[in-house]
């Protein structure tokens, strides 16, 4: 593997979920790969799980870790070709990454969209442009429009929960928040699933359409009631409309994911990503009640980007 920025850059889904499970077993068989191996984990925005995860991963494969806050702890960074660089930036984004590329084996990077310009985010430019400057393996930790790390953690912790054979019906569902958030999360869940061994509905109020790349696969509905029929698994994540592009179009009234929304599901576990605003999204009888899968999804962190980062080793000369 040369980088990870979607589940395009996996050539077997199943393959490297099966590699994750045994990693879990066993997650100290590799500690010599990443020796004299640097990671550098830089982030534009705030992270708690990405960050933790990650650096675990890092460690137990052997490697040295560094953690940059690039946003608060580096130069403001200018990333338009050709800028005169007479403002608020001190740094252009062709030198930082070129530098942090000597430095480092392995970038993680995480930079959220600014829900600005659908294109500039859409275009994934940063992420681009640091990949192609910085000229070493590049993982996302988040970019403007995916979290694949996010979605291989949520995949093993689906196949974890299936039993053997048994293709479940998962449901992802839009949720209320109280400010714009990124489609990412969702973007990227419907991408993996769609690749997966799973029956996908994506359910959401009119106006919150993603984007049709990310959900070729999938049953998309704006009845939550009849999306949750049956369902074996319910992911449960908000996002700003794609459409009106990082508007929030409603309060979701109704929307709340509660214990007697799950009564019509086959009894399905409930997952979310983390951060979760409690009682706005999802109810405190479901967070802390027997279906939520919360935490098993934020400790596989660990051994998806344990996966990636050994493969991304792997592929180093
Ligand atoms: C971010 C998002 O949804 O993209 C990060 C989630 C991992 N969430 C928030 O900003 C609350
Ligand atoms: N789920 C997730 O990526 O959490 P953090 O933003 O805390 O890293």
């Amino acid at each position: 593997m040369k980088k990870f920025t979607s589940v395009q850059d996996v050539a077997d889904l199943k393959d490297l979920v099966k590699e994750a499970q045994q990693l879990k077993q066993n997650p100290y068989q590799d500690k010599e790969l990443g020796q004299n191996r640097t990671l550098g984990l830089l982030f534009l925005n705030p992270s708690l799980r990405t960050r933790m995860s990650t650096q675990i991963a890092g460690a137990n494969l052997g490697m040295n870790v560094m953690v940059m806050n690039l946003d608060k702890e580096g130069w403001a960074l200018e990333t338009q070709d050709g800028a005169i660089m007479n403002g608020s930036t001190v740094e252009h984004i062709k030198d930082a990454a070129a530098v942090m590329g000597q430095y480092c084996d392995i970038i993680g990077i995480r930079s959220f969209p600014k829900l600005q310009s659908r294109e500039e985010d859409y275009n994934e430019d940063l992420l681009h442009k640091f990949i192609s400057y910085c000229k070493v393996p590049v993982v996302s930790l988040e970019s403007a429009t995916r979290h694949p790390l996010q979605s291989f953690a949520d995949l093993l912790t689906i196949t974890e929960n299936t039993p053997a054979g048994k293709r479940p019906k998962v449901v992802l569902t839009w949720a209320p928040h109280v400010k714009a958030i990124p489609q990412c999360v969702a973007n990227s869940f419907a991408e993996w699933m769609g690749q997966a061994d799973v029956d996908l509905v994506i359910t959401h109020p009119e106006g919150y359409e993603l984007a049709d790349e990310f959900t070729r696969n999938a049953q998309v509905t704006t009845n939550q009631q009849e999306a949750l029929q049956d369902a074996d698994f319910v992911y449960v994540k908000n996002w700003s409309s794609y459409t009106e592009y990082g508007k929030v179009l409603t309060d979701g009234e109704g929307w709340m994911m509660t214990n007697e929304k799950l009564k019509g599901t086959n009894n399905a576990k409930v997952m979310h990503c983390l951060p979760v605003r409690r009682n706005v999204e999802l109810s405190d009888e479901i967070l802390d009640g027997p279906n939520s899968l919360v935490l098993e999804q934020a400790n596989n962190r660990t051994y998806a980007a344990q996966t990636v980062l050994k493969r991304l080793l792997e592929g180093l000369n």
